[in-house]
């Protein structure tokens, strides 16, 4: 087997709004919102990166503990042969357990962070000479597809921490729906789900003490500079990151510090001191939440995996 990954591009821009065009929708709207996936530039990749080696965020590190144990019991849950599917697939060193153990004949990455997603597929492909590596660019929130000539005889999407908690949970359970119809009938789904739990614990992970997530938070701003040449004074905003108990999730925001203006182009965006832009939810659910909400997407939940102190879970479904 070559070492060259097989790239599909799936053109992004034509998949959904473009960057531009949702910042001028979200700011334009009350209250002010952007969707987490534009946080994800190169420098958002390697924020994010460093987020997961953060002490606070236990995220990352639990549910690798829980997939090294689980490795060999998800290997023998999905049988020889396989497609494995990583959504999202960054810089993860998770699926690497995975492929190890489960010893798929091919690897389908698909991320929004093209360079990113080159590189880390790249580092794949020699990594593992016996494996077929792909890599689509794709942003799999609004559209899913497998590139063509490519299907497994068992497809396997891993969609690792709990990036399934950045939607709203109807709008979860509308993206594992579309999934399941986007995979050959008899595939599974592997995904990570972060637990409720103490909210000292939950806001600990998204206020780390070193400041990586408010660089990750404040990056958005700093991408509207640099990729769209808006007109923003980054360090006029400040990172604000709240358990709500109500709904069931952290919220994120960037706080006016001042009364100012965002302008990009002919558009104009006025802030009152104090104002915010929502960022992103990151949904946290009980294990039996998350089932359930499996089942109404048209799932079987064949396994279910947690760490000692139930952090974190990790959820084999079945179509
Ligand atoms: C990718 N996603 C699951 C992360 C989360 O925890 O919601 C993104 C993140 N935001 C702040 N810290 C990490």
């Amino acid at each position: 087997m070559s070492t060259a990954v097989h790239f599909h591009d799936q053109h992004l821009d034509e998949a959904g709004l473009s960057f531009r065009d949702e910042v001028i929708a979200g700011l334009g709207d009350s209250p002010k919102a952007l969707s987490p996936k534009y946080f994800y530039d190169e420098r958002g990749s390697l924020l994010f990166e460093a987020i997961c080696r953060q002490p606070e965020y236990y995220l990352t590190r639990t549910e690798e503990g829980i997939l090294a144990e689980a490795a060999e019991e998800i290997a023998a849950l999905v049988g020889p042969e396989s497609l494995l599917v990583e959504l999202g697939s960054g810089a993860s060193r998770k699926v690497r357990l995975l492929l190890e153990a489960m010893r798929p004949s091919r690897y389908l990455g698909v991320d929004i962070s093209r360079d990113f997603l080159l590189q880390s597929t790249r580092r794949l492909a020699a990594d593992y000479p016996w494996l077929e590596v792909h890599a689509a660019w794709a942003d799999f929130s609004e559209r899913l597809h497998l590139p063509a000539g490519i299907e497994g005889r068992r497809v396997v999407a891993f969609f690792p921490g709990s990036s399934i908690g950045n939607f709203a949970p109807a709008e979860a359970e509308a993206f594992l729906g579309r999934l399941r119809q986007a995979l050959p009938p008899g595939s599974g789904v592997l995904i990570g789900v972060d637990l409720v739990k103490d909210r000292r614990l939950l806001e600990a992970a998204y206020n780390d003490a070193a400041g990586v997530t408010a660089a990750f938070n404040l990056n958005l701003l700093e991408r509207m500079r640099r990729q769209l040449g808006a007109s923003v004074e980054p360090a006029n905003f400040r990172h604000r990151a709240f358990f709500d108990a109500a709904a069931s999730r952290i919220e994120m925001h960037l706080v006016s510090q001042c009364p100012q203006t965002i302008i990009l182009d002919e558009h104009r965006f006025e802030f009152a001191r104090g104002e915010t832009l929502h960022t992103e939810n990151s949904c946290k659910y009980s294990r039996e939440g998350f089932q359930a909400l499996a089942r109404r997407a048209g799932y079987r939940s064949s396994a279910v995996w947690s760490d000692a102190e139930g952090l974190f879970s990790v959820h084999y479904l079945s179509s």
